[in-house]
Parts: structure tokens; sequence; C-alpha cells
């Protein structure tokens, strides 16, 4: 019998009933009022809870917490009412991102199409492609010529004077939307550049803004956390600080030009919830959360994911349901797959990158094995309700070989060894790779490096190999097909290849992932609609299999059942048809990652229907007969 237990009553809080009382005195007459209350009742305790760990200690705590609420509210009035629309229609269909018809593209302004006008003149183009979300990298005021592409942020409430103006990137996120794609910016909370006026008034001196930064007067404490710190880019500074001008020392996880943040101060997290609102209130659907590991430190621990880190995302998500429904957060967590998930939930990151499936897919095509990938999906692609993978087959970032080392054990794999190997594969120092990636933060004291280099470098299409093309619609139709949001690195679709000239740029040089960020190729765009060139058979291949993919449900939201095809190079998925729509039949994908035929067996497809379609190549398979696949082959298999 299943024992049925009574809803569990919970006593209001009389602390957050306070706040509540002492906002509605000051603001309750007000035409904002009573939405903004009603959203306040159910979201009050939940921030007060998580910002107690964080703050709780100091005498002023509630004080701090009701400034930051008068924060929420001055931004709540400034929202505009077409943004407070979508916050009540958001509300009501929380899962409307899970849809089939999501597809990512994401870009830098400057290099896509060279300022908000440019990419507002680009979107009949995302319209083509089927884009409904669109990632510009950060756009915010930076130092020149160094800001690590923009993510040195000198004022988010200020744009890069050479892309445009706050305003042209308001009517940006409008276009957009009329045209039915979210806009996507970063939140860079984790540090802001050294010329942000905080970061002058510390340099300065003053103990006001000294204290919104880990700025220490001596060694003391830095080599303290330095023995349990991770280099992050060990090419530009050893260890995690910097030192300035007079002597003292500052938390530098990045560049030495961007401080990290102190949240131990409360005043930090109100002022950065101020900036986080006045982005949501451009327009913003998504903030993607830069660097979430990184955002609490304690002494004698590795400073990355500790718990307070948790509690400051919630803090930062109950302040949005308060003030800016309709944004939704993006995790980005370049961790341990443990590590990613801890990020997904409904209250903290509702999507996130998917970084272990991306690199698993590079390893796949290096091993022409798919035990880690098919392990990966068994066993850690599902997610909780309500959330959802963003997939993609690279970043503007470094691909870092994040699979964990006790998985590939699993397989006799040696995880130390393996990722060597994987980053001689990927830069060409492997006898018959067909890669032509760079190394970056190649770091031979520890033995680790992350590679660098565009998907079409990276899957041999700069040295004419006869299988890139189908590397590259293989990639992309895995993670067209396995859930969650698919996300296009602009310009893969149309297969551009490396950029070896920001070697030639000092602003860029130091940096070998300014090698896969490519200014946009006008000529391989026109070449997109030739089919007699690569970068025509990409896009043609791509946009037939996004085409499809809009009218299978089974394809919306994450549900995915494992296949083993029992053949090594063969990686198999079920996509169920949506719950309470069996009869639509779901579909099963087939993959071969080896450039030779690959035969799956009769009895390994006798549960299957005896004929299937499959979508992609329009042909009917006897599955009695088991099925075989050509070199990279894809098959979407639907019953007929
Ligand atoms: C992020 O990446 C951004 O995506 C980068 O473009 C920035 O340079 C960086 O933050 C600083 O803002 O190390 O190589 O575990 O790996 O946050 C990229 C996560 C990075 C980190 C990730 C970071």
């Amino acid at each position: 019998m299943k024992a049925t237990r009574a809803p569990v009553w919970t006593a209001p809080d009389p602390q957050a009933a306070r706040l509540v009382d002492a906002m509605r005195r000051r603001h309750g007459a007000q035409a904002g009022w009573p939405v903004f209350e009603a959203r306040l009742q159910r979201h009050v305790a939940t921030l007060r809870d998580e910002l107690r760990p964080l703050h709780g200690e100091r005498a002023d705590f509630e004080d701090s917490v009701l400034r930051l609420l008068e924060t929420a509210w001055v931004s709540w009035c400034e929202r505009p009412a077409d943004l407070k629309a979508m916050d009540a229609e958001r509300e009501q269909d929380p899962a409307w991102f899970q849809s089939q018809r999501m597809l990512g593209g994401v870009g830098y302004v400057d290099r896509f199409a060279g300022d908000f006008r440019g990419v507002e003149a680009q979107i009949p183009y995302f319209q083509e492609l089927g884009l409904s979300y669109l990632h510009l990298m950060p756009p915010y005021l930076c130092p020149e010529p160094h800001n690590d592409g923009g993510y040195a942020v000198s004022s988010y409430r200020e744009t890069r004077p050479s892309l445009g103006t706050m305003a042209e990137l308001r009517a940006l996120a409008q276009r957009l939307r009329e045209a039915g794609i979210s806009l996507v910016l970063d939140f860079v909370f984790n540090h802001t550049s050294d010329e942000h006026v905080w970061a002058q008034a510390a340099r300065a001196g003053d103990p006001v803004f000294s204290d919104y930064y880990w700025i220490f007067p001596d060694r003391t404490l830095p080599d303290q956390y330095e023995r349990t710190v991770r280099e992050i880019f060990p090419d530009e500074h050893p260890g995690a600080f910097s030192q300035i001008e007079d002597g003292r020392w500052v938390w530098t996880t990045f560049h030495s030009y961007q401080w990290d943040l102190n949240y131990s101060n409360p005043e930090v997290f109100r002022a950065m919830a101020g900036e986080m609102l006045f982005i949501a209130n451009l327009g913003v659907e998504f903030l993607r959360m830069d660097a979430v590991a990184f955002v609490w430190k304690r002494l004698g621990t590795p400073c990355e994911s500790l718990p307070e880190a948790h509690h400051l995302l919630r803090a930062y998500n109950a302040l949005a349901r308060i003030a800016a429904p309709a944004l939704l957060f993006k995790s980005e967590a370049i961790v341990h797959p443990d590590e990613v998930v801890s990020y997904i939930s409904p209250a903290e990151c509702q999507v996130s990158y998917n970084p272990l499936q991306m690199a698993l897919l590079w390893n796949t095509l290096a091993t022409r094995e798919v035990n880690l990938l098919q392990l990966a999906l068994e066993e850690r692609h599902h997610l909780p309700e309500g959330t959802a993978w963003v997939n993609y087959v690279r970043s503007h970032d470094d691909i870092g070989w994040t699979f964990a080392d006790e998985d590939a054990a699993r397989f006799g794999i040696d995880g130390f060894d393996h990722r060597q190997f994987l980053n001689r594969f990927y830069v060409d120092r492997f006898p018959g790779s067909f890669a032509r990636g760079v190394p970056f933060q190649d770091n031979p004291a520890t033995g680790d490096c992350r590679i660098s280099g565009t998907c079409a470098a990276l899957c041999g299409l700069e040295q004419g190999d006869p299988h890139a093309v189908a590397r590259i619609l293989l990639l992309h139709g895995v993670v067209l097909s396995s859930g969650g949001i698919p996300l296009i690195y602009l310009g893969d679709e149309i297969g551009q290849g490396n950029d070896a000239g920001y070697a030639d740029d000092p602003a860029r040089a130091g940096d070998s992932r300014w090698v896969h960020r490519p200014m946009r190729d006008a000529h391989r765009h026109a070449e997109r609609l030739d089919p007699s060139t690569a970068a025509g058979r990409i896009h043609a291949g791509l946009r037939h299999l996004i085409a499809l993919r809009r009218h299978l449900p089974a394809f919306a939201g994450g549900r995915l059942l494992p296949f083993w095809s029992r053949h090594p190079a063969v990686l198999g998925y079920r996509r169920p048809a949506p719950q309470g729509d069996e009869a639509r039949g779901g579909v099963l994908v087939l993959a071969n990652f080896s450039e030779r035929p690959a035969s799956v067996l009769p009895e390994v497809l006798s549960a299957q229907p005896a004929t299937m379609v499959d979508l992609i190549g329009q042909t009917a398979f006897d599955l009695r007969a088991g099925l075989t696949l050509a070199p990279y082959q894809m098959v979407w298999l639907v019953a007929s």
C-alpha cells in the first residue's frame, strides 16, 4: 500500500513577513505594488534563507535584505510593460523552453556582424536557420585592447562604444523578440574588470571599495589560498592573485585585469543584483551565469563549487522571480560532471551547458568508440523536471576533457593518459589525426591542456579529409536529437576554418581561443546556397536536420532512453513520444562514429518494428536483416 502523507504545513516566516510589511509601508500606494507584492510574498522567504548562510552572522543582516528589496523594487518600477507581460506569460508556461523548436546560435557582435545594427540586419538569416535563441558574447563596456573577449566588464550599464549604444542594444532585443528569438547575454558576476569604478576606487585605496574585492596587504593569505586552488589561466599569470601598483595583492582567478568580487560583503551582492536586473530589463531572457563555480572562497578549500556558491545562485534566482520572472539562468560550470549537475534545478539554473556531452562527442570521433558517450547518456543525461541541457558541439571557449575518471576506469581507460592522447590527437601530434587544433593553457607542471579550434578544423575540413562534412553533420545531429536546447556556434553552420591571424594581433596573440573565433566570412556565407561547396553541403545538411526536428514532438524536452547497439562505433538512443501521446511513436537514433561501415545485428533490433524509416535519408529499412550504417552516417528511425 502506498503511504499517503498530509501536505507539510509551514509556518509563515515572521522575518520574511516583516520585510514585506516594511516594503508595503514604503511603496504600498504605488501603481506597480500589487503584482510586486504577490511575487514578494512567494519568494522573499527563499531569498532570505539563501542569504542567511552567506551574511546571516552580520548585525545588519535584516537591513541588508531590505536594501536589496529596495533595489529590486526600483528595477521593477523601471521594467518595461511588454517585459512585464512576458513575465506573466512565462509564469503560466514554465516549460516553454522545452520545445523542439528551440534552437540557439552564439557569436560575437563585432566578429559576426560588426555592431548591434549589423546583428539586427542578420535577423532574416537567423530565421532562415531556425534560431529561437541568440547568445551574444558580453557587449558591455570593457578595457581596450585586453578584455578577454568582453569578459572583463567595466560597466554593466554601458556598451562597448564600437558595438553601438545601449538604446541600440535595447532595440535589438526588441526586434529579436518580435522575430521569436530570445536574447541571451552573460552575467559576468564572478569578477569585474580592473577599470570598473569600484576597482578604480579600490585601487586608489578606498576602504569601502577595497572590500568589494579580495585584496590583501601582502602574500600571507594569498600563499595560503594558493595551496588549494587550481590555476585557470597559467599562461597569463601563475596562481590566483595579481599584484597592484601599491604592492597589495588582488584575487584574479582569470586574467590579472579581472578582479574577483567579494560576495562575503552583502553590499557586493546588492550592487550586482541591481546590475543583473538592469540587464534583465534590456529584454534579456536567458542570463548565462559565467564561471559559477568560482564565486565563493574559503581558506583551505579548492574555492570551487562551495555550498555558498549555490546559495548565491539561488538568491539571485529568487530575486529574478520577484523582479524579472521571465528571466532564466544558464549555468556555465565546465567541471566534473557531478558538479555540473549540482547547479541545475528550477530554483538555481534552469538550463546548463552540457560540457560532458560536448567533450565526449570529440572523444568519440578520436577513438571511434562510443563507450564513454553511451555511458554518459545512460547515467548522466537525466535532469530534474523543469530544467534542460544546452547541448553544443563547441563554444567560444576551449574544449576541456571534463569526463569523470571513474567512468573511464570502468572501461579500463586511465583518465590522465587518455587526456594526453586526446590533446595530442586534436593538435595533430598523433599519427593519422584528421584534426587541426591548437593547445590552450598547456601546463607542463600539471600535464593539463585544453584544445582550441573551429568545428570544421577539428573535423578535418581544412586538409580536405573526405569525411569532414559527414563528421560535422554527425556531431550536430547528436546535439539536435539528444534533447534540450541545441546551440550552434555561428560560422560552424558553414564550416568556417581556423583564424591563424590571431597570432599577429597583440591584443589576441596570447590566447589561442581566438583561433576559433573568426570574423564572419561573407564569401563562405554566399557559398552556403551552392551545393557543390563544403559550406553548401554543411548548411543544407544542418537545415534538413533542423527542419525535421521541428516536426518531431519526441525531440521536445530531455527524455532519452539509451540503446546499446552492441557495435563499438555505433551510438544509440531512443527519444520516446511525449507522455500521453504515445500513438505518435518515438525516434530511434543510431550514429556511426567511424570511417568504416558498421552493422547493427538483427538480434539487437529484434524488439523494434520490422520496418522503420530513416527520416534523414528518407529510406525504409527491414530491421529483421539488421542495419548497416555508412561511414559517419546517422539515422533517425520511426515506425513506418
Ligand atoms: C568563462 O570560462 C568564459 O566562458 C570565458 O570566455 C572567460 O574567459 C572566463 O569565464 C572568465 O570570465 O576557464 O577557459 O569552469 O572553465 O568559467 C574558459 C569554468 C574558462 C571555467 C570557465 C571559464
